[in-house]
């Protein structure tokens, strides 16, 4: 569009996975995108793929003060954030609650919880100054429906989905947007192999499955955004056709 101002987007955990496809094709609706996670060589080599309206950035979106650095360097060159994907997260493990690490658990929260959270505190006050902005938030099926070892990751996510819906609530009024995207299994990227530790087993959860794609996730996420801006998508839920609600189980005493 000629003469019009590039829409700006932040999309965290860019350097793999749902974050660097949600880069890539953002880049292709025409935004200038900030991609931010931990690891700056894969950012840098999505920087040399996507050129110059690519922004790597550094950011641990665990620690208060990484975050609010990259968001003042970002306030410091443009003039408004338009769109954050609060992309950045993790599974560990899958023992049941019984036996899961304490640490593992608090990574999780730390992470999916409190990091997403602030990154909405921290762009919420300007979206509502400028009147304009949407988060677009992944959460995961897992916070809508329980399943053995999903405990502390399924909650997190369960978090992300009641936050998306209350921020509406309190947003009520403004034109800021807010969209819980929430994927089922989804092949390709490094979920699986953070949260099993290794590749055989990571690859194993997606044998003979035809799972969604880090493409799809990033079509939701563009489409999500490019709704007229009376429209807001309040959650997306999906799904691959191979994966569905299985039943409850019942234990019988033999
Ligand atoms: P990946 O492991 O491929 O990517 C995760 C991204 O998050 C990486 O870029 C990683 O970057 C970043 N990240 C992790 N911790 C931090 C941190 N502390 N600060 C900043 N960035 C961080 O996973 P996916 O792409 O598959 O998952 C992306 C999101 O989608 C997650 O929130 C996940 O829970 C969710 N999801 C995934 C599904 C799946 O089946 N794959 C299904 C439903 C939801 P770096 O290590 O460089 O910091
Ligand atoms: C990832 C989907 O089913 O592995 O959020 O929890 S699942």
């Amino acid at each position: 569009m000629a003469g019009s101002v590039p829409r700006v987007a932040l999309v965290t955990g860019a350097s793999a996975g749902f974050g660097a496809a949600i880069a890539r094709r953002l880049l292709s609706e025409g935004y200038t995108v900030i991609g931010a996670a931990r690891r700056l060589d894969r950012l840098q080599e999505l920087h040399a793929e996507l050129g110059e309206r690519f922004s790597p950035m550094v950011m641990d979106v665990t620690d208060p003060a990484s975050v609010e650095q990259g968001y003042t360097w970002i306030r410091e060159r443009f003039s408004g954030l338009d769109v954050l994907v609060n992309n950045a997260g993790l599974a560990l493990g899958v023992a049941p609650a019984h036996e899961a690490k304490m640490a593992d658990w608090e990574r999780m929260i730390a992470t999916n919880v409190l990091g997403l959270t602030r990154l909405v505190h921290c762009v919420l006050p300007d979206m509502v100054k400028r009147n304009q902005g949407h988060i677009i938030n992944i959460g995961s099926t897992a916070g809508n429906h329980p399943y053995p070892g999903g405990n502390v990751y399924g909650a997190t996510k369960a978090f992300v989905r009641q936050l998306s819906l209350n921020l509406r609530a309190d947003l009520w009024g403004t034109r800021v947007r807010v969209t819980n995207i929430e994927p089922g299994l989804c092949g390709g990227t490094e979920f699986s192999l953070v949260r099993l530790g290794d590749q055989a087993h990571a690859k194993a959860v997606y044998e003979g499955t035809d799972p969604l794609t880090a493409d799809d996730i990033a079509d939701a996420v563009a489409w999500v955004a490019t709704r007229p801006a009376r429209v807001n998508i309040n959650t997306l839920e999906l799904m691959p056709v191979s994966q569905a609600f299985a039943g409850m189980k019942i234990h019988r005493e033999s």
